[in-house]
């Protein structure tokens, strides 16, 4: 499988963050992304680089001020006191309810509030060229598939970090600051790539992190062309806490097109596989002509900050069932927080993929 990769990601390297009121190290950090690296070194897979600017892509599933505020918020940050330089900023006020959004503070911790939805997103000097090499990714992965034509099958997967499906149009959150499958997706629907590789009519969007993708939903919410379906944990205990319930089912000409699957914090393999069942009778019944994957592993029995008990031959099933749907598919890694595991698990879905449809073919 065609492997995407910029080691740009290690620039974004976050010395901490905070969890319970204390600073505790980052859980999303480069080792993550390097470990997949290396299974899939290990394993044969070669890596490409991105060969796509994703900035026209970006302006479409991002507001312009949120991404002009996220390319310079560094060196503002760093300009307003060069001690700054070793600090990582952190929001501490927010538009809630009754406040206004409209308006863009001057301060740079209230605009960091403003296009932030939680304290989970620590800045480093090298955040955006870290996200922005996963946007990059994302886009080349679509124009790759284009390209060749959108074959049931063929697969390109971006081993890219940070993370993106909390990601909104103007938000950052949970470890999440450009999102990557939204990209992804929109990027087939314009038929980026070759002149003549036309765009696809219908797209679908599985999200298999253990948290809901609530800026993936949010990009797409009205639309009816991107279907975004989700297995997550019951967001009324787990993050992000205020979107993924099973009663948003889409709105205006997108209602009846965003599927949540949430499942209790302690969900079996077999409670997990039912569910995904489920999302793949929807998706198959969409019509899609491709599929995006926002491939969280952090379903691993062993995440330390999740709750669902999947163990890595699970993986490897989850990947079977995904060739099985027989559509080109963009494989886009988000969560898994148990590193030292995280190379193998993330290689079992994708091999897992393979082995199916070259058996159908
Ligand atoms: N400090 C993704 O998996 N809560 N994001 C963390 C521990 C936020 C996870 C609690 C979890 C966000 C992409
Ligand atoms: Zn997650």
């Amino acid at each position: 499988m065609i492997t995407l990769y910029s080691p740009l990601h290690r620039d974004h390297a976050p010395a901490f963050e905070i969890f319970r009121g204390d600073r505790v190290p980052a859980f999303e950090t480069p080792a993550r992304a390097d470990i997949v690296e290396q299974r899939l070194a290990a394993r044969g897979h070669k890596l490409r680089a991105a060969h796509v600017d994703s900035h026209p892509v970006l302006a479409q599933v991002h507001t312009k001020r949120y991404l002009a505020f996220l390319e310079q918020a560094w060196n503002d940050w760093v300009a307003l006191d060069p001690a700054h330089a070793g600090l990582q900023p952190f929001p501490s006020v927010w538009p809630v309810r009754s406040l206004r959004s409209d308006v863009e503070p001057v301060n740079f911790t209230a605009r960091l509030g403003l296009y932030s939805m939680d304290n989970g997103c620590p800045l480093v000097a090298g955040t955006w060229g870290a996200a922005k090499a996963g946007a990059d990714a994302a886009a080349s992965a679509a124009a790759l598939l284009l390209d060749g034509g959108l074959k049931g099958g063929d697969a390109v997967f971006c081993c890219t970090r940070p993370p993106g499906h909390h990601a909104g149009a103007d938000f950052m959150g949970g470890y999440c600051f450009l999102n990557n499958a939204a990209v992804a997706a929109q990027s087939l629907v314009n038929g980026a790539g070759a002149a003549t590789a036309k765009g696809c009519r219908k797209v679908a969007l599985l999200d298999v992190d253990y948290h809901h993708g609530n800026g993936t939903q949010s990009i797409f919410y009205e639309r009816a062309d991107v279907l975004f379906v989700s297995i997550h944990g019951d967001p009324s205990t787990e993050y992000p806490f205020y979107l993924g319930h099973a009663d948003e089912q889409g709105a205006g000409e997108g209602e009846g097109f965003n599927l949540n699957l949430p499942l209790p914090a302690g969900s079996t393999a077999s409670q997990w596989f039912a569910a995904l069942e489920v999302a793949c009778e929807r998706i198959a019944c969409h019509g899609a002509e491709a599929l995006v994957v926002s491939l969280g592993l952090d379903t691993f029995a062993g995440d330390p900050i999740s709750k669902f008990l999947l163990q890595p031959d699970d993986f490897t099933r989850l990947g079977e069932r995904l060739g099985q749907l027989g559509l080109p598919t963009i494989f886009i890694l988000e969560g898994g927080y148990a590193a030292a595991e995280l190379g193998v698990n993330a290689v079992n879905v994708l091999e897992g993929f393979e082995q199916t449809t070259v058996e159908e073919a």
